[in-house]
């Protein structure tokens, strides 16, 4: 009973020190006072959650992703696209990969993104040549947790503004959602006069 309790407790604690506490992030808001942004993609039986956080080591951003209703044993690729999703929800209007640095556009048909060397050779956006790509199990269930990346909230590896996408195995767009960002705490508090 008592050890009831306190798993109840643990539970409560959790949720309140979870997200239940965060404010959207504004255009006035300082990228280094963003704690989280994540982008939830819903299609029919699909279902994806991108959390990306400020990595422990500093060294960008750690990646959280949890997917489900995939065709199993499948590779979905995912990416950062360049432009937001229209209220009409249009993933085609996300425009292409975001590429700050024109990597690709530099390496032409040769492109290669090299995780290990991601910085040169991959797009900013390609999440999946970074990351790999979004393989199902048996269940449909895909999960990656990447401790860290060359991502960042602003600066020139900036992710925020953007939008994910991820693609079929025949490229066309499965489902897409807009990168929204919070602080831990509000950032512009009303004040009352
Ligand atoms: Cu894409």
């Amino acid at each position: 009973m008592l050890k009831n309790i306190l798993s109840l407790i643990i539970a409560a604690t959790v949720v309140v020190s979870g997200t239940s506490n965060l404010t959207p992030a504004t255009s006035d808001t300082n990228p280094s006072d963003i704690v989280l942004a994540n982008a939830n993609l819903v299609s029919g039986e699909f279902n994806a959650a991108f959390e990306f956080t400020p990595a422990e080591s500093k060294n960008g951003l750690q990646l959280a992703v949890t997917a489900s209703g995939l065709d199993m044993e499948t590779a979905y690729s995912y990416h950062i696209h360049a432009k937001l999703v229209p209220a009409d929800g249009n993933c085609t209007e996300t425009g292409g990969h975001l590429d700050p640095f024109k990597i690709k556009e530099t390496a032409g048909t040769a492109y290669k993104c090299d995780k290990d060397n991601a910085q040169t050779t991959c797009e900013l956006g390609d999440l999946a040549g970074m990351f790999g790509s979004m393989t199902a199990d048996a269940d449909g269930k895909f999960t990656l947790n990447a401790p860290e990346s060359i991502l960042t909230f602003g600066g020139d590896n900036n992710i925020l503004g953007y939008s994910v996408v991820i693609h079929r195995p025949d490229s066309t767009r499965l489902a897409c959602a807009n990168i929204d960002s919070f602080t831990a705490a509000p950032v512009n508090p009303v004040k009352k006069c």
